[in-house]
């Protein structure tokens, strides 16, 4: 959204968009490929905090391929973190970090490279590097007048090809940022304490715009939709009005809203409405009011009552990891959103995002392991402690409690209505064979080898195996650990080694012709001029320290309701990364 939409506002240049979200694995080799076909003279790149190292990587690739093209890193990591990105060893390879808005600044920014940086320094929220190698942050961007932000240029998009509940996909911006103060939220940071909506004849033109170009399910990306009710629903009647046939839509939603005004939720089914990722978080009241979310557990059943009753597929919206939790807590969690008969889970584990309330509250009482290495920060992994569980606890509780509890996805009435082909698919053939899959696993690996697997796989999605020479992590946190330890450590084979107690075991202390990992991209050599001396370090020695075999107290492994007689399947299924994305 945010790409296309900068480049919705630039047309003196000439810009393409490449989303490498949907690339996955296939995004270094695609990447290189544009730099190729495009030439470009500018890159930017946009990111969360969790992406940057990837970001970083790019852009190091970028510079090894032209070291002429100048690098802008836009975004919420951006914008909240440019002070330590700033002093960081990879700070070289970014000429440009742009804060806040981008949607003028950016070309603004391209329009002053253009006439030899003049201009630069009245470019508005734009951080910019000085002859000595420091940055000189402009003033920062108040933020825009949306009324005069122009619809997203789809058509400068390199891959087109998105996805969701296997129709093709788009997102739209109704508005942005939300008024409530949920104390773990980065928007503040980014909007402050505000709301801004699109006019609605714009918020029209775009949802026509996407179908036109193709898309049948729309994701609309809006902080709090349903903060404004009453626009809300004008909004629905617009969409309504627009009579577009077989168009679907999700968006993300609070509670409050839709408990309070439940006679908006009778016309979503009929302006194509059919998911709603719900803000519940918590079933506990004191966790509720520690993070300052304005739900209570009354309000959060009437609303998921009132959504069901249109059959509308609910995606709960959850976190675990707030600072008292415990394994109770955590199944408490879990029962709660089951009992109403909910099985779509987008579930995280509390995350300090930078400059956040929650991040400052936490540093004061000791309760973040990890601080700085934020390729974990995306809500799967754990970077906290809480009173009652080491980071490592936390992690495997999660995991194990909501095996047990939610375990495989089980169809609610919206998905027999709306997701026909994928319920259909999934209630008679696929689940069987994820359900034999996962025992097998257990099996072989035993719970805590199938929950190693299930988290490295995780682990390396993220991965892009990119060696930036100067950035070598010191600091190196391993989310399954808690420690330095390499982060990919276990492997299928390892923990197959481990498990097996008989003599074939032998059988695989044979010597491997290839490693379990594939190698990391061998960068060029780098000119000398692009890194700072200083930030050449040699590889840190790690210690080999033996570990014990489980990391996790047996209080945890013993199992208060067996995993091998509840319908425990694979996570990916339910974990909505594959459906929401
Ligand atoms: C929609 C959304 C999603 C959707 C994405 C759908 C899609 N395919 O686009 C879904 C539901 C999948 C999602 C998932 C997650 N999200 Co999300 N998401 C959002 C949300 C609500 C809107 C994003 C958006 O499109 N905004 C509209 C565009 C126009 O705004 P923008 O992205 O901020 O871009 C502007 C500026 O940032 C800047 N900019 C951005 N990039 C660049 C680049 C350049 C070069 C320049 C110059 C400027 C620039 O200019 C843009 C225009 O003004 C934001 C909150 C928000 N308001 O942004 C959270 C948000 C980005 N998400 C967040 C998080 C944490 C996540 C998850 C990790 C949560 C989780 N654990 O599940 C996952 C990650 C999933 C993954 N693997 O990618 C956090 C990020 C926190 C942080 N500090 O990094 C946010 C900020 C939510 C929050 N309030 O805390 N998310
Ligand atoms: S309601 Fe949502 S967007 Fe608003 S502050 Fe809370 S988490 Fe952030």
């Amino acid at each position: 959204m945010a790409l296309a939409t900068i480049a919705g506002q630039i047309d003196n240049h000439d810009v393409k968009v490449l989303d490498l979200a949907p690339a996955r694995k296939r995004a270094i080799p695609i990447l290189m490929e544009t730099l190729q076909n495009e030439r470009p003279d500018v890159v930017g790149f946009s990111g969360m905090a969790f992406q940057y190292d990837c970001n970083l990587g790019m852009a190091y690739l970028t510079k090894q391929f032209d070291k002429r093209i100048k690098t802008v890193l836009g975004g919420y990591h951006a914008t909240l973190s440019y002070d330590t990105i700033e002093g960081s060893a990879g700070a070289d390879y970014w000429d440009f970090i742009v804060r806040g808005e981008g949607d003028f600044s950016f070309g603004e920014l391209l329009d002053s490279l253009d006439a030899q940086g003049r201009g630069l320094d009245n470019v508005l929220g734009v951080s910019y590097k000085t002859e000595n190698r420091q940055f000189h942050h402009n003033a920062p961007r108040p933020l825009e007048d949306v009324t005069k932000i122009k619809l997203p240029a789809r058509d400068k998009r390199i891959i087109k090809d998105f996805h969701m509940y296997f129709r093709r996909a788009d997102v739209i911006e109704t508005s942005r940022g939300c008024l409530y103060h949920c104390n773990f939220c980065s928007i503040h940071q980014m909007y402050g304490s505000s709301i801004r909506q699109y006019p609605l004849e714009r918020v029209l033109a775009d949802i026509e715009d996407a179908y036109s170009r193709g898309a049948r399910h729309i994701f609309c990306t809006d902080d709090n939709i349903t903060q404004n009710m009453e626009r809300f629903e004008e909004l629905i009647d617009g969409v309504i009005s627009l009579k577009l046939k077989n168009l679907h839509f999700t968006t993300q939603a609070t509670v409050l809203g839709f408990s309070q005004h439940p006679q908006v939720i009778k016309k979503l089914p009929k302006a194509g409405f059919v998911s709603i990722f719900l803000g519940i978080e918590n079933a506990s009241a004191k966790n509720l009011r520690a993070m300052k979310k304005p739900n209570n557990l009354a309000l959060i059943k009437k609303a998921i009552a009132e959504l069901q009753k249109e059959k509308i597929v609910v995606i709960a919206g959850l976190i675990n990891g707030l600072p008292t939790d415990d394994p109770e807590s955590m199944r408490e969690n879990y029962r709660f959103i089951k009992e109403q008969g909910v099985s779509s889970i987008m579930d995280q584990i509390m995350t300090p995002y930078p400059k956040t309330p929650l991040r400052d509250n936490m540093l004061r009482d000791g309760q973040i392991q990890n601080l700085s290495d934020f390729r974990w920060y995306d809500g799967y992994f754990t970077n906290v402690r809480t009173s009652a569980l080491s980071p490592e606890e936390l992690s495997f509780a999660r995991w194990k409690i909501r095996r047990e509890i939610i375990g495989m996805w089980r169809p609610t009435k919206g998905d027999w209505k709306f997701f026909k082909g994928y319920t259909y698919l999934w209630m008679f053939g696929l689940r069987y064979v994820i359900w034999v899959n996962e025992r097998m696993l257990e099996a072989l690996f035993g719970i805590e080898g199938r929950y190693k697997l299930q988290m490295r796989h995780f682990m390396q999605l993220n991965d892009f195996g990119i060696k930036v020479p100067g950035v070598e992590r010191t600091d190196s946190y391993h989310p399954v650990y808690g420690t330095s330890d390499d982060p990919f450590r276990d492997t299928r084979r390892s923990l197959l080694k481990k498990r097996l107690k008989f003599s074939w075991r032998k059988l695989l202390d044979t010597p491997r012709t290839s490693g379990p990992r594939p190698e990391p991209i061998a960068p060029e050599p780098v000119r000398a001029e692009t890194i700072r001396p200083e930030a050449i370090r040699p590889e840190p020695i790690r210690p080999e320290t033996a570990r014990p075999e489980s990391i996790i107290p047996v209080s945890l492994l013993s199992n208060q309701q067996p995993v091998a007689q509840s319908e425990a399947g694979n996570t990916l299924v339910t974990i909505a990364s594959p459906r929401m994305q």
